[in-house]
């Protein structure tokens, strides 16, 4: 027995987890789902859309972007009524697509009641948003707060800890110390046994779950680890899990608009191997006064409600020419290569290539394909913007673009260079704005653009794709709360779709925090287009 003891302890030491060290509460989120590794049975239950998931080859939790949680369970209260010091520890990956901007997003919670606004019973929490912990025996107006009041940074594996030694609070990011406070008088012990014992959840119910979110190695040891057990302990296994790489978000569209974990605005839509794949820009979040985008998206779907969000595929800095804007773009597949037009505000238009569709995509010139030289019939500096191209059935790819005016020009087999002269197309009834988009049903060309301002979208026909173009009025009214609505326009499994931006999702950021939504595009019988119905219902599941 004493040599069994011995080899026990000896495998721990090697495993730099020393007996008086191991942890009181310990999960790992591997097969078995929410189970108390370190033996004292505080297995816990996933709720809402939390799941246990790979990442990489790393079996972890993940919260999804619906109400997911952890419930710890009543019993981890005994555990907590008893501590007196301690240390509590995650590793906490936020992806970068994560606004972590409102209240919530604790990554534990300890707690006395699950309504604290109606009875303030006392809670302690801990949160990647305000990196910090906190605890009040009643609620947020008597709080201890030890925190730096900014997040973790995203997209990147975190291990936040925070120990407690008598009075002295210490938190750490990565096993360095970030801040400490010795005058932290109140204890988890203080709180007694908590009733609400959760991951990812806040205990003050008008707070955000912390959606879309990875956690691993939660961890509560009943004793305040040192800094240089921190990191043998904890920190060990971060590079570990940065080696990984991060799994694609995905999520269900409940209805328009359908990208609402971030902004996005002015869409291209492109099908490609029975997917249909959205381009868009990603809008900063509310209070702008002009448009703040300095990096592409790209979300893909094959029935139209569920999305996959890939890796950011272009940025404004990809572009050394550019000045930083990530204004309207398109992209389109020729020859098994995917090119990525893109406008820059004032500097003109680019191009970057990609062997996939969801890239990365490189800047394929080192310089602009079109700068405000080619716009001759403009003198405002934001004229070169807004690319559309369309690849006719013989094959000819065409680049429309302009603000104000509107521009054409044939592109070359290698699709990063005009060929022939640059055109000019004049709207006499309904003025062109911007947002040019061509596309082709049954012989005919439409032209649609956006036109006046705030902007409806108009179209024209016609039999040519040089026109004569035919004005048909307008096929969008203006879009709610934004004063553009850029539109693209893709045939999908059978069924036309619309898509286009407006301001819905925050009232603030009206026009320059804009949200991306689908609706149905139909066809009178004599090929002329129906008026779009906005819905917020959007479009239906394809089966
Ligand atoms: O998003 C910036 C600019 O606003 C786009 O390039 C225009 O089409 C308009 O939506």
């Amino acid at each position: 027995m004493k040599n069994l003891k011995l080899v026990a302890g000896m495998l721990l030491l090697s495993l730099g987890i020393n007996a008086q060290t191991s942890p009181k509460l310990w999960y790992t989120f591997d097969e078995a789902g929410v189970v108390d590794k370190s033996g004292n049975g505080y297995n816990g239950e996933l709720k809402g859309s939390a799941a246990i998931r790979s990442f990489g080859n790393k079996s972890v939790l993940y919260t999804g972007v619906d109400k997911g949680y952890v419930d710890m369970g009543e019993k981890v209260g005994d555990l907590i009524g008893s501590l007196n010091n301690f240390t509590v520890s995650c590793l906490i990956y936020v992806p970068q697509a994560n606004k972590m901007n409102q209240n919530g997003n604790f990554f534990a919670t300890f707690s006395n009641s699950d309504n604290i606004i109606a009875d303030p019973a006392g809670y302690a929490f801990l949160s990647p948003r305000v990196s910090g912990y906190t605890i009040t025996k009643t609620d947020y107006r008597d709080e201890t707060q030890v925190r730096t009041d900014s997040p973790i940074p995203t997209g990147v594996w975190t291990l936040m800890t925070y120990t407690q030694s008598g009075t002295t609070g210490t938190l750490y990011i990565d096993g360095e110390e970030i801040k400490k406070d010795a005058s932290v008088s109140l204890k988890l012990k203080d709180l007694g046994k908590t009733k609400h014992n959760w991951i990812g959840r806040s205990c003050y119910t008008g707070d955000v779950y912390m959606d879309n979110v990875y956690l691993d190695e939660f961890r509560v040891y009943d004793k305040a680890l040192t800094p240089a057990q921190i990191k043998k302990t904890l920190y060990s296994a971060v590079s570990d899990y940065r080696a990984q790489k991060e799994p694609a978000f995905r999520w269900e569209a409940k209805g328009n608009p359908v990208v609402t974990h971030k902004y996005t605005a002015d869409a291209a839509s492109m099908v490609y191997n029975d997917t249909l794949w959205i381009f868009a820009g990603e809008d900063y979040a509310g209070g702008q006064s002009y448009y703040k985008m300095h990096n592409w998206v790209v979300f893909s779907t094959t029935d139209m409600k569920t999305f996959t969000e890939h890796p950011v595929p272009l940025r404004d800095s990809d572009f050394k020419w550019s000045s930083p804007n990530a204004w309207a773009s398109h992209v389109v597949e020729k020859d098994g290569k995917f090119y990525f037009y893109t406008s820059s505000n004032t500097t003109g238009i680019g191009v970057a290539v990609a062997t996939r569709p969801e890239g990365p995509y490189k800047d394929a010139l080192g310089k602009p394909l079109l700068t405000n030289k080619d716009c001759y019939a403009s003198t405002h500096s934001w004229a070169c913007i807004d690319p559309a191209v369309f690849i006719d059935d013989d094959g000819q790819a065409w680049i429309f673009w302009g603000n104000s005016q509107c521009y054409y020009a044939k592109l070359k087999d290698n699709m990063i260079e005009i060929d022939g002269p640059v055109m000019h197309i004049d709207f006499p009834d309904f003025a062109f704005t911007e947002a040019p988009w061509v596309h082709k049903k049954d012989g005919k060309y439409y032209l649609t653009y956006a036109s006046q301002f705030p902007e409806k979208i108009a179209y024209a026909m016609s039999d040519n794709i040089n026109g004569p173009w035919e004005a048909k009025g307008i096929l969008n009214e203006i879009a709610g709360n934004s004063n553009t609505n850029h539109q693209a326009i893709s045939e999908f499994k059978g069924q036309w779709y619309f898509i286009y931006h407006n301001g819905a999702m925050q009232s603030d950021g009206s026009s320059y925090s804009r949200s991306v939504c689908i609706d149905y595009l139909h066809y009178n019988e004599d090929g002329t287009l129906k008026k779009i119905q906005m819905t917020s219902d959007s479009v239906d599941r394809i089966d």
